[in-house]
């Protein structure tokens, strides 16, 4: 299988056992979240050489990731550990409107990366490096390194950057350079509601006018569905339509089927139809991640006219 590399920060997270505010809430469940690892959990399960680049603290929760990034199968070896720095935490609050999310990660090992981290990753030889908006907001260096991944002169392989706009990682920062990275990658993915908070501009064409480099552009348009503009055209799927348990992860698992059909070389309704597939395992549960659907649901779904489809 090609070699595939997911870049960025990974965080222990913890979701709360009950509602209400984090103050009084007494228990929680202890897992992992990031959202380009997320990627790299779906891309092991596609069968694809996925390997996670990021720092850890050495620490506990440093090792927790290793070991749950290991059990999807995921390459965890070019994983920096910081003596110095810590693994970055996040807590989910759920509340009626659903969840909010509160990080501990200001000066995180990941946080500590530059573009050193490059030196010896072998990225010749990986097909696909995903990268996203949260690692540019993390640091200086951080930013650093997105920009030496998307330099203009990196050769055949592709590069995909999911814009993933955290408002609260982007006080007083300037958020114009999220339009200036998107536009060196190969493939972007952006969310209608965050282009719109960004850019005021949630339709994909008029967006197409602000990112026309990027050979691919999709837009996710949330449970409406999403567009692909390549090569002039565009192309709309409509998203499968489910009981949404938590939404968080669902924009990885997305991109982790597009981006695996991508590489599959198959057609653009496909590439699309992937995205929504693997998106659903991740509505139905408050884990980032999610169960797959079930292979022959996902034959028979991939095989349906555009009616039965959604
Ligand atoms: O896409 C899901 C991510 O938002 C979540 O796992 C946490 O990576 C994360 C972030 O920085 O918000």
């Amino acid at each position: 299988a090609a070699d595939v590399v997911c870049l960025g920060e990974s965080m222990a997270l913890f979701v709360p056992a009950e509602p209400g505010p984090t103050h009084e809430v007494t228990s929680w469940t202890r897992t992992v979240g990031g959202a380009e690892s997320n990627v790299a959990c779906h891309l092991a399960r596609f069968g694809w050489h996925s390997r996670w680049v990021s720092a850890l603290g050495r620490d506990a929760f440093g090792r927790a990731i290793l070991d749950r990034l290991t059990s999807f199968g995921v390459d965890v070896a070019d994983v920096a550990r910081d003596e110095h720095r810590p693994t970055g935490l996040y807590v989910k609050e759920a509340d009626a409107n659903g969840s909010t999310v509160r990080y501990f990660r200001r000066g995180s090992a990941a946080s500590g990366m530059g573009p050193e981290l490059l030196e010896g990753l072998g990225l010749d030889r990986t097909a696909l490096i995903h990268l996203s908006g949260i690692t540019a907001a993390l640091s200086e260096s951080c930013l650093a390194l997105v920009t030496a991944i998307l330099d203009p002169w990196r050769g055949d392989r592709l590069v995909s950057f999911d814009l993933n706009w955290r408002p609260a990682l982007w006080r007083n920062k300037d958020t114009a350079v999220l339009a200036e990275l998107a536009n060196k990658a190969d493939i972007v993915l952006v969310g209608s509601d965050e282009a719109e908070a960004l850019w005021g501009i949630g339709d994909p064409l008029a967006l197409r006018e602000l990112l026309p480099e990027p050979r691919t552009l999709v837009v996710k348009q949330a449970e409406h569905g999403a567009t692909m503009v390549e090569n002039g055209q565009s192309w709309f799927q409509p998203a499968l339509k489910v009981d949404v348990v938590e939404p968080v992860g669902a924009g990885d698992a997305f991109a982790a089927g597009f981006l695996s059909s991508t590489l599959d070389g198959e057609d653009p309704v496909t590439r699309l139809r992937r995205g929504h597939l693997c998106a659903v395992g991740s509505l139905l549960t408050r884990d980032d991640v999610g169960e797959p659907v079930a292979a022959e649901l996902v034959e028979r779904l991939l095989a349906a006219d555009d009616e039965t489809w959604a």
